[in-house]
């Protein structure tokens, strides 16, 4: 929706975030250069005018540097007819030779309700092939499973609210401060306004969430459910159950009570299965039992596991006990990580979904969707789940798949075999804005994608909220709305009348009507409300929580409260749930458990994130954080490398030694990939196990080996251009404002580094101005090219890191369009003038560093107030303040924990 102009070529949009399913509102404002500023939307109520780094840096991230611009067939562009005509015609080959199941799509959290629809009709309805999954799968499916089996409805009985209403809010595998961090940021401003408010953390990591931790549980890997079941006992004993709630609306508390007293007996027997001090179990039960307003947060320390619908059954099932669900205040609260994960759901883009919450379970469902699509090949049962999606490929009975908005050779488990799952692969589309990603180096067809601000429709949040994103700009070459080149393709294989739309407004208002279509009640989501509005009315449309039938006024915003639920006798369920280990434990061969994660300014594989150079300065580098324990056991030296093993592959990571990690086990970030480093791509060596129900990747535990790598050098390199590196052992790759930055290492002596760089250097600028500094006795080398005045490349050798310069000052110095004389002297000191930049950069938004902060806090700063009035750190998006609160604590106590020099 166009507001209003502010300037001459201006305007201001508002839209939604590109990122996590917080589903923040922004107000985007354009130039006629296509570039884009972003602010808050004060009005939306998910954020009300906050954003986070991630959030507030996306103008930084629309260049067009890197960009898929037009379409491809086997790496030569092609226009968009000749391109179309060959997915549909492949299509149509293989469905005549190998059948209709021998087409897959394989889509994501990341498309556009819209476009969702159009992909699942397409493929499910019309194609008539039953495997299309998303990767939802590694992220939702396991509470997607266990709400069907608590509530017989994929729904999330809350709202946002809820965690300012409550009065204790327990966050179970969810660092909430990095990957929701305006949902933190809400829980930090209302623990301000009322101190009583309690947060209990369960990690076995300490996180920057546990900055508002009253009590941090840190334990075992997987061993959630003993914990939930635990309560559950607690609670029936000390009398918190809510007997009338049980007794009308629920059905089989007896069997999931009696499973949680068999396996879990006392606070004794949970202790002794997490790895908890039994104090710390009995003071979380008992701040359980007796809060009522309790919400229950989770994510996917609790999704990606093999037990990962038990946790989210143990969690619901402690909610029912208490008749806590759906009322002000309290329930249990899965929140989502993609901007349009619940999207995805709603209309059914699961392989064991159909469409718009039905399912493939009963025969009506699939007559229902039949007539509704008038689909003539319509698939009557469910496909394979998106691990065993690749294994299909890879067993050839999947013959050409079409993915979109996605990078699976990067996020699925044990990704090596992925990617040479595609590369067997007969015919593979990959739709994406990226030009080149791990995933697209396997593509026969590439199709350019828009991207967020330019494209178009809704999405939903976790509260249940759908929003609108709407354009700021035109999309760019040849770029185009996936909805499009589905409806393009389905065109083509003769379907036209059934994808003649116009815009995102049809499909829209298709999908409304399917939700509401012979709707009784039984399907929860139905948005019948709005299923014939006009253009303009979705051009308008506010967000809105579904419900929203045709009959009611206003949407329903909390569900169930009311004792209601969505099964065929209306009954909550109680799910008996019993704790298990990990599928794969750790063994002699593999000691540690590799748990991985995210950093708190990437976003995923890093194709949007990646582009903004100050989202790559508070981690520019993978890490592998372990104990210092574990540390000193495998010989790992802090800032030095590290190859960890697994039975599926190996990575390489500089090592960051904490007391943040549970002995025993390691934690890697899933961003880096094959594109941006030599070895950091993590899921390489991650678990290809799947939890029994749901079908999702147990990601967060991995049984691993690691041992120290010896480099005999380290280095950075900055370049104008982006470089290609194979054949170095070690290195990664960020983006800085006007240039790459690479942090690299080998078993080279560094005077070989020296001869590989150099003509690495000479082949990338031609002539060039040449500048060094050599002195080998002390195992340090720098050079430099200078042409047309500008720096162009630098590199900086040395036996050890701290023979090197910090990568801001040489940074600095690729900005100037002519370097001055004395700049030029910089270059090789590796510093740029006046600036002396130390340790990660905590601040992205205003680039305060660690040292800057620290000789703050040194000379008098108190508080994160202080903090922002002498630095201006933390004031803008506020991601960063636990991790100023942590530095000032440190300060204050004298300690160092958790802190590592390889953060530096
Ligand atoms: N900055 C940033 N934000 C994001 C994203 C991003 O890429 N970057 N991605 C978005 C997406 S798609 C998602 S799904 C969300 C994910 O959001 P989160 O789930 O909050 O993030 P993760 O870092 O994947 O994992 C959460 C925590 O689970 C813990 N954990 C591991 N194993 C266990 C266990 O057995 N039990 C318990 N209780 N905890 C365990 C990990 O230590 C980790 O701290 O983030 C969203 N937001
Ligand atoms: N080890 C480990 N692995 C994980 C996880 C973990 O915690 N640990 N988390 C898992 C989870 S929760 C998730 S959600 C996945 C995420 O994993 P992916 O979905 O593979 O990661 P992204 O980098 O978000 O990939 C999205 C791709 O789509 C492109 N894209 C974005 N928007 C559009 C669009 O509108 N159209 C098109 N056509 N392309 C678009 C982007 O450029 C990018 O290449 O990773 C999973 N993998
Ligand atoms: S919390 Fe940050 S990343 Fe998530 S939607 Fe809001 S601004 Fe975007
Ligand atoms: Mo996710």
């Amino acid at each position: 929706m166009l507001l209003q102009p502010v300037a001459r070529g201006q305007q201001i949009v508002r839209t939604t975030c590109a990122y996590c399913g917080v589903g923040c509102g922004l107000l985007a404002t354009s130039d006629e250069h296509g570039s884009v500023t972003v602010v808050g939307d004060p009005q939306h109520p998910a954020n009300f005018g906050r954003l986070c780094s991630k959030g507030s840096a996306l103008g930084e991230t629309l260049g067009l540097d890197g960009r898929l611009l037009a379409p491809e067939i086997d790496g030569r562009p092609a226009g968009w007819d000749e391109t179309l005509d060959r997915v549909a015609g492949r299509f149509q080959e293989v469905i005549a030779a190998h059948g209709r199941d021998a087409v897959a799509f394989y889509v994501s959290g990341q498309l556009l309700t819209e476009d969702y629809y159009v992909a699942n009709k397409l493929l499910k309805g019309f194609i008539g092939s039953r495997h299309l999954d998303t990767n939802s799968r590694l992220c939702m499916a396991s509470s997607v499973t266990g709400h069907r089996r608590a509530f017989g409805s994929d729904t999330v009985p809350g709202v946002y609210e809820d965690l300012e209403q409550a009065d204790l809010i327990v966050l179970v595998g969810s660092n909430l401060a990095w990957c929701h961090p305006i949902l933190f940021q809400r829980i930090v401003a209302e623990r301000e306004r009322r101190p009583t408010l309690r947060v209990v953390v369960i990690d076995p990591r300490r996180t920057a969430t546990c900055d508002i931790a009253d009590l941090h549980l840190p334990l075992v890997a997987g061993s959630d459910v003993a914990l939930f079941n635990g309560l559950l006992v607690h609670l029936h004993d000390v009398g918190a159950a809510d007997r009338t709630f049980v007794n009308r609306h629920t059905s089989d508390v007896d069997q999931a009570l009696a499973t949680a007293r068999a396996t879990m007996p006392d606070v004794e027997t949970v202790a002794r299965f997490c790895g908890l001090a039994s104090a710390d179990i009995a003071a979380f039960f008992a701040l359980f039992a007796q809060t009522e307003k309790t919400v229950t947060v989770y994510s996917q320390g609790v999704n990606q596991s093999s037990a990962g619908t038990d946790k989210v059954n143990a969690i619901i099932n402690a909610h029912l006990l208490t008749g806590r669900i759906g009322r002000a205040g309290m329930g249990p609260f899965s929140v989502t990580g993609q901007p349009n994960a619940m999207g995805g759901r709603e209309v059914g883009a699961l392989a064991n979904q159909l469409a718009a919450h039905m399912t493939y379970d009963d025969t009506a469902s699939v007559d229902r969707v039949r007539r509704f699509w008038n689909a003539p090949h319509l698939a009557i049962s469910g496909g394979h789940k998106a691990v065993d999606l690749f294994r299909a490929i890879e067993a050839g009975e999947i013959k050409a798949i079409w993915i979109m908005a996605t990078n699976p050779a990067v996020s699925l488990p044990d990704a090596g075999r992925v990617a040479r799952a595609l590369e067997a692969c007969d015919f593979v589309v990959v739709s994406d804005f990226v030009r080149d990603t791990d995933t697209a180096r396997h593509a026969d067809v590439l199709l350019p994608a828009a991207g967020w601000g330019e494209k178009d429709g809704t999405v939903t949040n976790s509260e249940r909220r759908i929003s609108r994103q709407r354009p700021v700009r035109p999309a760019p070459g040849l770029a185009r709305p996936d909805w499009w080149a589905l409806s393009e393709v389905a065109r083509r294989m003769g379907f036209a009348e059934s994808f003649a739309y116009r815009g995102p407004g049809d499909i829209f208002r298709e999908h409304a009507r399917l939700s509401a279509f012979e709707n009784d009640g039984a399907r929860a989501f139905n948005i019948g409300a709005v299923a014939d509005i006009s253009d303009s009315a979705y051009d308008a449309l506010e967000p809105f929580h579904w419900p929203w039938r045709a009959d009611q006024d206003a949407p329903r915003r909390r569900l169930f409260g009311d004792g209601t639920f969505v099964t065929p006798d209306g009954r909550g369920r109680f799910v008996a749930v019993t704790p298990r280990a990990p599928r794969h434990a750790a063994t002699d061969e593999f000691p540690l458990i590799l748990n991985t994660g995210r950093y708190r300014d990437q976003w995923h594989t890093m194709t949007r994130t990646g582009r903004a150079a100050r989202l790559s300065t508070h981690r520019p580098e993978p890490l592998l954080a372990i104990h210092s324990h574990d540390a000193a056991r495998y010989d790992l030296v802090d800032g030095d490398l590290a190859r960890i093993e697994s039975r599926w592959g190996t990575a390489t990571l500089r090592v960051s030694v904490t007391t943040d990690q549970r002995p025993g086990t390691v934690f890697a970030p899933m961003h880096w990939t094959g594109t941006l480093s030599a070895a950091g791509r993590v899921n390489e060596m991650v678990n290809p196990q799947t939890d029994p129900h749901s079908g999702q990747p147990e990601l967060k535990a991995t049984p691993v080996r690691v041992s120290p790598v010896l480099a005999r050098w380290q280095g950075l390199v900055l370049s104008r251009q982006k470089l290609a590196l194979d054949g170095h052992a070690y290195w990664v790759a960020v983006r800085g404002a006007d240039h790459w930055c690479y942090e690299m290492a080998g078993p080279e002596t560094p005077h070989a580094a020296w001869e590989k760089l150099a003509a690495l250097a000479t082949a990338t600028v031609s002539s060039a101005e040449w500048l060094q500094y050599r002195d080998p006795a002390a195992g340090r080398l720098r050079a430099a090219l200078v042409a047309g005045e500008r720096l162009q490349f630098a590199f900086y050798i040395a036996a050890d890191a701290t023979g090197l310069p910090s990568r801001s000052g040489p940074a600095a110095l690729f900005d100037h369009q002519r370097l001055a004389v004395d700049q030029r002297r910089a270059i090789l000191a590796g510093r740029s003038l006046g600036q002396g930049i130390q340790g990660p950069v905590v601040c992205a938004c205003h680039g305060v560093d660690r040292g800057a902060i620290e000789l703050a806090i040194a000379s008098g700063c108190r508080t994160t107030r202080a903090l922002g009035e002498r630095l201006r750190a933390g004031t803008n998006c506020g991601s960063c303040l636990p991790e100023l609160r942590a530095l000032l604590a440190e300060q204050a106590t004298g300690s160092h924990h958790g802190k590592s020099k390889a953060f530096a």
